[in-house]
């Protein structure tokens, strides 16, 4: 069988970024259909070697029957219309915020949890960038050791705000005042990523601490984060802290590691091998490295974690989503 395909948000930065990862990736499609809002429509984009013009996304966009929809196009965007297509019997995999944490929407990392794509009502929600690629690298650990306690520190990409968030990078280097950001963000870091919340920690901290709970099906994993945005133009890295139940080898653990799905280990440090930024830039894969003991716990690890954020974080991951879905309903 051969699916209709929806892309809706397409000229935005994951928006472009789905079209090459489904230029890649070839999912059995009858048709792709590319929407955004009134303000981009009519946009000709190049996609799979032919020309599409892109339409204007409507309440009757969806009337025409599409199979899965892939979503990037803001949270509010979301929250109208993603329901509006799952009332059609289209599966929407939403990139937003809008769903993550809803009771009924399935959040997603392929490589960590592809059955909960089984009990999808019509939307499943693509993870925070930040947050897909540290359950890449935590999962196996998880079920191996069982974690009681992560500790997030991040230094996020500017492309993670945008077309926006790049611009401010590449303007600042040039010495001219942010737009996006409240302060400059060249030569220097910004422990600011989305609004501040009554607790004092910002909206994307709070991100990576309740979708961690929810992706490894695991309420009782103590977690606490900083996220920092930094002049990095592509590529989240993280530092990520993490406290076991049961003992470790440090030998197994790292071959853990280099077993996970979509996890690449970069570690051998008397060569100055660790994942970068830069060499992450452009890949669909979670690199992971200074894989060395926490000496101040019982059984501790700490782990270098970095994956290209809008490939995995956002695009790839979706992608990836509806190839599991697909499996999935093939083998039905
Ligand atoms: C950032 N993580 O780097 C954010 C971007 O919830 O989908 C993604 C926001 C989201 O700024």
């Amino acid at each position: 069988k051969k699916y209709k395909i929806a892309v809706v948000g397409a000229t935005g930065m994951v928006g472009r970024t789905f079209l090459k990862v489904l230029e890649e990736v070839k999912l059995p499609a009858e048709s792709y259909t590319l929407f955004s809002s009134a303000r981009s429509a009519g946009t000709h984009l190049t996609f799979m070697g032919k020309d599409y013009v892109v339409k204007e996304l409507t309440e009757t966009s969806f009337d025409e029957g599409f199979d899965i929809a892939l979503f990037s196009a803001g949270g509010s965007t979301s929250e109208k219309f993603a329901p509006i297509a799952a009332k059609k019997g289209c599966v929407v995999i939403d990139n937003s915020s809008a769903w993550r944490m809803d009771d009924n929407v399935p959040l997603v990392v392929p490589e960590v949890n592809p059955d909960d794509i089984k009990w999808n009502k019509g939307i499943i929600a693509n993870p925070n960038c930040s947050t897909i690629q540290a359950m890449v690298a935590l999962k196996p650990l998880h079920d191996k050791y069982k974690i009681k306690r992560v500790v997030y520190s991040t230094y996020q990409a500017v492309s993670g705000a945008g077309l926006a968030g790049y611009k401010d990078l590449e303007n600042g280097l040039k010495g001219e005042a942010p737009k996006k950001f409240p302060h400059q963000i060249a030569g220097n870091c910004l422990p600011h990523i989305d609004v501040f919340l009554p607790n004092g920690y910002t909206k994307e901290e709070m991100k990576m601490v309740n979708e961690t709970r929810k992706i490894l099906g695991d309420q009782s994993i103590k977690i606490t984060a900083t996220t920092v945005r930094v002049p990095v133009f592509n590529s989240h890295s993280e530092s990520i802290n993490v406290e076991f139940y049961n003992q470790f080898d440090l030998d197994d653990l790292r071959k853990t590691l280099e077993n996970a799905p979509g996890v690449v280990v970069q570690d051998d440090v008397e060569h100055d091998v660790y994942p970068l930024a830069l060499d992450a830039a452009g890949k669909n894969e979670t690199f992971v490295g200074r894989i060395r003991r926490d000496e101040s716990v019982e059984s501790g690890v700490n782990l270098w974690v970095v994956a290209d954020n809008i490939r995995k974080g956002a695009a790839t991951n979706a992608v990836q989503i509806a190839q599991k879905l697909i499996e999935q309903w093939e083998n039905k």
